[in-house]
């Protein structure tokens, strides 16, 4: 090689080096709910491992369920000038102000696994997660096929004011109305979680009784403290009292290997490479699908065995 090759290929070296060095990763800020349920955990996993895989620079903040708290994050992450956000928003209003200021800084929103209300779309690029009315609407029939349209039915709602609590009884409620013998004595929230679930159903154990022959839990977590009370109760869970519920973890297949669950409608949390193709679609210059949707599983009691080894949360 010539000493011009050499001096040409050492040029082209550096110059390689330094795009490199300059290429800075890119910075994304992920305000996250909390961990009131394994499925919550399961969800922020997935975001950092993927993260991780992308090599994302990622700040995490954990809101320990205060709406308050996410606004603090987001504004944080406008002040760190980050290059998105992921939002999983712990209820449906109270966004307008902050994403107005997150939107003058111009950094995209991504909505994670829950949906907001607000006057302008153009507040987030897109919204990724399942169809929580239709999830109500599946319990419903699969109650309905179990009881044969007949149960009395206490209600674990989710966190009051958040997309799923709202509109997995949206759902719930319209599956049953064709079903006038199916009716819901008692409803109340359990906020997503295993103890307030079990404290809650104690309650409605204590008022009602051997009035209740169902549940229907807005998810998992709470379903699993209702088994609790019902088998303190002396009681047998999926049998005396039949029980339904939402989000298909791997503690939920165990359940109803067990007996003790009678079936549960997949919510997938496995949300974080989705979360950085739609970042990364926004940052090319697409414009994205307001919803972006994610496809539900019914997992009825029966088929539980057969699919826990395959489960991935
Ligand atoms: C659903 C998600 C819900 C889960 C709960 O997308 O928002 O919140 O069903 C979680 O387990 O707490």
């Amino acid at each position: 090689m010539t000493s011009r090759m050499v001096g040409g290929l050492i040029a082209s070296l550096l110059v390689c080096f330094t795009t490199a060095l300059h290429a800075k990763a890119l910075v994304v800020g992920f305000s996250q709910i909390g961990a009131e349920s394994a499925w919550r955990t399961a969800e922020t996993e997935s975001v950092k491992s993927a993260a991780k895989e992308r090599g994302v620079d990622l700040k995490f903040s954990d809101a320990q369920g205060k709406q308050e708290n996410q606004i603090k994050a987001l504004r944080s992450f406008i002040a760190q000038k980050v290059d998105a956000i992921i939002l999983a928003p712990v209820v449906e209003t109270g966004w307008e102000p902050v994403l107005k200021e997150v939107k003058r800084a111009k950094i995209p929103v991504v909505l994670l696994d829950r949906g907001i209300k607000v006057s302008d779309p153009t507040l987030y690029t897109t919204l990724i997660s399942p169809d929580f009315v239709n999830e109500g609407r599946e319990v419903a029939r699969m109650l309905a096929e179990k009881t044969k349209g007949t149960a009395k039915i206490v209600e674990l709602q989710g966190t009051p004011g958040s997309a799923p609590a709202l509109d997995r009884k949206k759902g719930f409620d319209e599956g049953i109305k064709a079903f006038p013998n199916m009716q819901i004595i008692k409803s109340q929230t359990g906020n997503f979680n295993r103890a307030e679930g079990k404290q809650v159903m104690e309650a409605f154990l204590k008022s009602e009784g051997k009035n209740i022959n169902a549940v229907y839990a807005h998810n998992d977590d709470m379903a699993l403290g209702a088994i609790q009370a019902i088998e303190e109760a002396g009681l047998k869970p999926g049998t005396d009292i039949v029980i339904y519920s939402i989000d298909a973890v791997k503690s939920a297949f165990e359940a109803m290997i067990a007996g003790k669950l009678n079936g549960t409608v997949e919510c997938t949390p496995m949300l974080g490479p989705k979360a950085f193709e739609a970042i990364d679609r926004v940052r090319a210059g697409e414009v994205l699908e307001k919803w972006t949707k994610q496809e539900d599983k019914n997992f009825p009691q029966e088929i539980a065995a057969a699919h826990i080894a395959s489960r991935m949360y």
